[in-house]
C-alpha cells in the first residue's frame, strides 16, 4: 500500500497542517510511505528566492522533529527529481482548462492579485504528477485538498482510458478529526499561514507564551457550555478538535469533561495541552537545524529512494503515451 503526501515550504508550519496532515503521516510510516517537501509548488505564488532553500531544509527538519523517521519512510524534496515536472507536462496534455478553472484554491489564492502565474493555474496538475509518479494508493491530506485529489483521480482515469491501464488511481485519506482546523480569530475560515493576521494561527514553533496568548484570545461563542456543535459553537468546536488532536482523546470525552467548566478554564486546558505537545517537537527541531549538512545528506538519500520508484513509473507512462524511447 503506497502512501504519498506533500507539504509546501511556503511559511512556518501551523497546527492545521500538523493536525490535518503531518501527525497522520507519522502514524502511516512504512517502507512504502513517501513524503515530499513541494518546493516547486511554493514558487507558484510570489516568494523570496533568497529564502526558499532555507525554508525547504527547515520544513524537512520540522517534519522529522514531528516524528517522520527518514529510515522508516522516504522524505525528499520535489525539485530534486525532475521526473515530477516531466510527468506534469504529460498530464497537462490530459487535464482540461475547464476542470482546472473549477479548482477553488486557484480562485482563492489568485483573488486580489495583480497578476497570477500560469503555475498557480496548473498547480493541481503538478500535484497529480507528484501522486501518480509513485503508483500511490493513499494520499493523507486535510479536507481542503479533497478537490485536488478528485482531479488527480479524474486525470488518471482519463489517461488510462486513452492509453491503456497505466496509472494507479489513488484514494484520499482525510482524518476524522483535525481535517479542518479553523482560524482562532475567525472560525469560519481555515487556519492558514496566509491569513491577514497571525493571531488566529498557532505555529508549531511559537513559544509557550505566544501559544497560550493565541489560544486564550480565541473567539468563542455565545452560551457557557463546552459542546461540539459546528453550527452554533464553531469556536469551541474548533478548540475541542485541537485538544482532541494533541491529546489523542475523543471529542465526546473532552466535551463531557469540560462541559460545565466555563470557557476560561477550558481554554487554559487547551493551551497547556498544546504547549506540552509542542515542547518535544520544538527541542528536536532545534537540534536538527543545528546540523544542516546532516539534513542535506538525509534529503539526498531520500531523493535516491524516491528516484528508484519514480523512474520506472515515468518510463511506463512515456511508453504508454507514445513517446520514443531514448
Ligand atoms: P496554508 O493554507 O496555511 O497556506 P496550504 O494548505 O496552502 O496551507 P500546505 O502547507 O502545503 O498548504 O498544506 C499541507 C497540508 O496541510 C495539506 O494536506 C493540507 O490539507 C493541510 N492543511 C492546511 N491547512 C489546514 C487546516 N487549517 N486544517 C487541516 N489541515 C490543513
Ligand atoms: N497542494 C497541497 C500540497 C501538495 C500535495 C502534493 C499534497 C503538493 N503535492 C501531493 C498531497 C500530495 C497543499 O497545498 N496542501
Amino acid at each position: 500500500m503506497r502512501v504519498f503526501s506533500g507539504i509546501q515550504p511556503s511559511g512556518e508550519m501551523h497546527l492545521g497542517n500538523y493536525l490535518g496532515a503531518v501527525s497522520n503521516w507519522v502514524g502511516m510510516q512504512h517502507e512504502d510511505a513517501v513524503f515530499c517537501v513541494v518546493d516547486l509548488h511554493a514558487m507558484s505564488m510570489p516568494y523570496d528566492a533568497a529564502e526558499l532553500a532555507d525554508r525547504t531544509v527547515r520544513t524537512a527538519a520540522l517534519l522529522i522533529a514531528a516524528g517522520l523517521d527518514p529510515d522508516r519512510c522516504t522524505l525528499f524534496v520535489q525539485s530534486h527529481l525532475p521526473e515530477h515536472c516531466e510527468l506534469s507536462w504529460i498530464l497537462q496534455c490530459t487535464a482540461t482548462m475547464g476542470e482546472l478553472n473549477r479548482m477553488t484554491q486557484f480562485k482563492d489564492k489568485g483573488r486580489g492579485q495583480e497578476s497570477v502565474s500560469t503555475a498557480l493555474f496548473t498547480y493541481p496538475v503538478l500535484q497529480a504528477a507528484d501522486i501518480l509518479l509513485y503508483d500511490t494508493d493513499q494520499v493523507p491530506v486535510g479536507d481542503d485538498q479533497r478537490q485536488h485529489i478528485e482531479l488527480t483521480r479524474d486525470v488518471a482515469q482519463r489517461f488510462n482510458g486513452r492509453y491503456g491501464d497505466t496509472l494507479v488511481v489513488p484514494e484520499h485519506v482525510i482524518p476524522p478529526t483535525g481535517a479542518r482546523i479553523m482560524d482562532l480569530q475567525n472560525p469560519q475560515a481555515k487556519m492558514s499561514k496566509s491569513a491577514d493576521t497571525s493571531a488566529g494561527c498557532v505555529l508549531l514553533l511559537d513559544d509557550a507564551r505566544t501559544v497560550t496568548k493565541k489560544i486564550k484570545s480565541a473567539v468563542t461563542d455565545s452560551g457557557r457550555e463546552v459542546e461540539h456543535d459546528l453550527e452554533a459553537k464553531p469556536g469551541i468546536s474548533n478548540l475541542l478538535s485541537i485538544l482532541s488532536g494533541v491529546t489523542g482523546r475523543p471529542i465526546a470525552d473532552l466535551a463531557a469533561e469540560y462541559h460545565t467548566s466555563g470557557y476560561g478554564t477550558f481554554k487554559s486546558a487547551v493551551a497547556d495541552a498544546v504547549v506540552e505537545h509542542l515542547a518535544p517537537i520544538q527541542s528536536r527541531y532545534a537540534e536538527l537545524v543545528g546540523d544542516p549538512a546532516q539534513l542535506r545528506a538525509l534529503l539526498a538519500h531520500g531523493a535516491d529512494k524516491a528516484r528508484a520508484v519514480a523512474r520506472p513509473v515515468l518510463a511506463r507512462v512515456k511508453t504508454a503515451a507514445g513517446l520514443l524511447a531514448g
